[in-house]
């Protein structure tokens, strides 16, 4: 699953990509996207390495595409703009960083730093490119409706739905609350349009920020935000643990806001995780939100689908409160589940099949 980092330029992209990586950021002003694969934190994960001693911990992955800085300043930066919401049409979710730290070194976007202003802009910008999209769609349907092709009431169908998104969007209101149904989302899905997929929110404030509270105004409502300093972010991920703990205690911190950052980046692609584990292994598996136990049985291999029996599930919480595996199966707590059964975020699951 894919999560683009966008914003206008220089909000500290590249700064937080290297902050949950650990990696060095792409120079400011880069013109290429930049991706890496970046692991979700997960406490239970340390727990249950603690418990199993496996050969290899295995965490769950989020891919993040670090986008060049966009401006809209003038018709270059809208050009340049324009193609990269082109780039990034197929990614999962968008994660919006918009810059909260003033630093005179660098320049700020239209010459101030104001984040309400700056999401406003970008989401704006947005729906602009979707609603070129939506347009030049329609001039397309117009012509084509009238020909008596394989596709011609299909057409019919979907120049209906993209007449009610372009009115929508002429009218300020979000795209997704003119659809009524997966048909109608169906019909437009290959469109990719930008205001569509999930959208997260990060406010990359300064150290001295930390505790307060940022408004970012109308254009954050129903986003979730999350605020970071990115600079000081990336410097703490390169301390080891002790001093690492020494340094957010200091600054008034209980866990680095850039581990929440990516678990907020999971929740919101719809992810959870259910769990593996054992003397080889302990390992997060990524499934959507709602998969049944033969769904995740395929997310490690196909023939455990195939010749699913049932799943030992175990939760996570109960294996922490018994201590052991033995102590859950004698609390009763180690259930035996069938193939409809809807996996939970950390369920601790050990597959039977046979092929
Ligand atoms: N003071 C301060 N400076 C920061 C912070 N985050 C980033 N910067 C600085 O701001 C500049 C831009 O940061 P980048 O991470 O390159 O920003 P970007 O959004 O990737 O920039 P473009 O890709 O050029 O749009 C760099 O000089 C960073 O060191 C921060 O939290 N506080
Ligand atoms: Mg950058």
């Amino acid at each position: 699953m894919k999560a683009a980092f966008i914003g206008l330029m220089q909000s500290g992209k590249s700064t937080l990509l290297s902050a949950v990586t650990g990696k060095e950021a792409a120079p400011m002003g880069s013109t290429d996207i930049h991706a890496e694969m970046v692991p979700v934190p997960d406490e239970r994960m340390d727990w249950l390495t603690e418990l199993y001693q496996p050969k290899k911990t295995v965490h769950a992955t989020v891919d993040c595409q670090d986008v060049p800085g966009l401006s809209f300043m003038d018709n270059h930066g809208q050009a340049a703009a324009r193609k990269l919401f082109n780039d990034v049409r197929t990614v999962d979710m968008f994660v919006i960083v918009v810059r909260g730290f003033e630093n005179p070194s660098v320049p700020a976007y239209r010459n101030s730093v104001n984040p309400a202003r700056d999401l406003e802009e970008l989401r704006t910008e947005m729906l602009l490119a979707d609603l070129e999209l939506v347009t030049t769609r329609i001039e397309r349907l117009e012509k084509q409706v009238h020909k008596p092709t394989k596709t011609q009431a299909r057409d019919k169908a979907e120049l209906e739905v993209q007449l009610k998104l372009q009115e929508a969007i002429e009218s300020e209101q979000p795209i997704s609350s003119v659809i009524e149904n997966d048909l109608q989302l169906d019909l437009i899905k290959s469109l990719n349009f930008l205001t569509l997929k999930p959208m997260m929110v990060v406010v990359n404030i300064s150290d001295d920020q930390i505790g307060e509270t940022i408004d970012l105004g109308p254009a954050a409502e129903g986003l979730e935000v999350v605020q970071l300093c990115a600079s000081l972010e990336s410097e703490l991920i390169q301390l080891d643990e002790a001093d690492r703990g020494e340094f957010m205690s200091d600054m008034g911190l209980t866990e680095p806001a850039s581990w929440k950052f990516v678990q907020c980046c999971y929740r919101t692609l719809g992810l959870i995780s259910f769990l593996t584990v054992g003397k080889d292994e302990v390992r997060a598996w990524p499934i959507q939100d709602g998969l049944t136990a033969v769904e995740a049985a395929g997310k490690i291999h196909s023939d455990i689908q195939r010749g699913f029996i049932r799943a030992e599930t175990m939760a996570y919480a109960d294996l922490k409160d018994q201590g052991d595996e033995k102590a859950v199966k004698a609390a009763g707590k180690m259930r035996l589940e069938g193939k409809t059964y809807v996996v939970q975020d950390g369920d601790i699951i050990s597959f039977r099949f046979n092929v």
